[in-house]
């Protein structure tokens, strides 16, 4: 099968980039990588992304936006798939994909938490996702059980941030979710997920963090 051209526009940091990356990596196609800087877009950018957000896949130069639209097409057009056959197991996947877009919006809270009075509100936050998401777990050692899905996909650079968080102050995020810790630590070690970022991404999301006024800089005494 001949497949179009790719093209990924990125930014460093982004989970949502990440999922692209993945999802390109497990089906083993072939792409070019942009990053570009969130904070001084090129003035090309408006043009491909409506939303003015990456990702965007430039398939054959034609601008695709949203990270699931792209992660859906890419596992289309490639053999295989990443989602179940049934309809609804692969309708269930998608739903808790969304899940895990509320999961990240609490991860980016907790994150970003400005001082100590909001801290344990934005850390419980992340802890009661966790102790739901472990509730409905029926997986492992990946959420369909045996094979790598989009679900996987998109829970990995979540896992990656919390990963990075808990070593900036120790703080067991997963005490009340104990099938979700070795799932995580599957996702973690899995090739596509290690190789989904550049090298320096602990340091770096380490680094944007503490410049965010994070109380995690204040917790490090940085
Ligand atoms: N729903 C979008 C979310 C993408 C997103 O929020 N990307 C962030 C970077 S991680 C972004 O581009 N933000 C730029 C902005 O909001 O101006 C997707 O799934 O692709």
């Amino acid at each position: 099968m001949s497949l179009p051209k790719l093209k990924l526009i990125s930014f460093s940091l982004c989970p949502f980039v990440q999922r692209s990356v993945i999802t390109l990596l497990e089906k083993e196609v072939p792409y070019e990588i942009e990053y570009i800087d969130l904070n001084n877009p090129p003035a090309w950018f408006h043009e491909v992304s409506p939303l003015e957000k990456v990702p965007v896949l430039l398939v054959d130069d034609q601008p695709l936006f949203e990270s699931m639209a792209i992660c859906e097409f890419l596992d289309e057009v490639t053999p295989g798939s990443l989602y179940p056959e049934d309809p609804f197991a692969r309708a269930k996947n998608r739903a808790w994909i969304e899940f895990g877009n509320e999961l990240l919006g609490a991860v980016f809270t907790y994150a970003n938490t400005p001082d100590e009075a909001t801290y344990k509100q934005n850390l419980m936050g992340v802890k009661d996702r966790l102790e739901t998401l472990d509730e409905f777990f029926e997986g492992g050692p990946y959420f369909n059980g045996d094979n790598f899905s989009l679900v996987d996909a998109v829970y990995a650079p979540i896992f990656r941030m919390l990963r990075c968080l808990e070593g900036m102050q120790a703080q067991d995020v997963y005490e009340d979710a104990p099938q979700i810790a070795p799932w995580a630590e599957t996702l973690l070690q899995r090739p596509s997920v290690i190789n989904a970022v550049q090298a320096s991404y602990n340091e770096d999301y380490c680094n944007r963090i503490q410049s965010s006024g994070s109380i995690f800089a204040q917790k490090i005494g940085v």
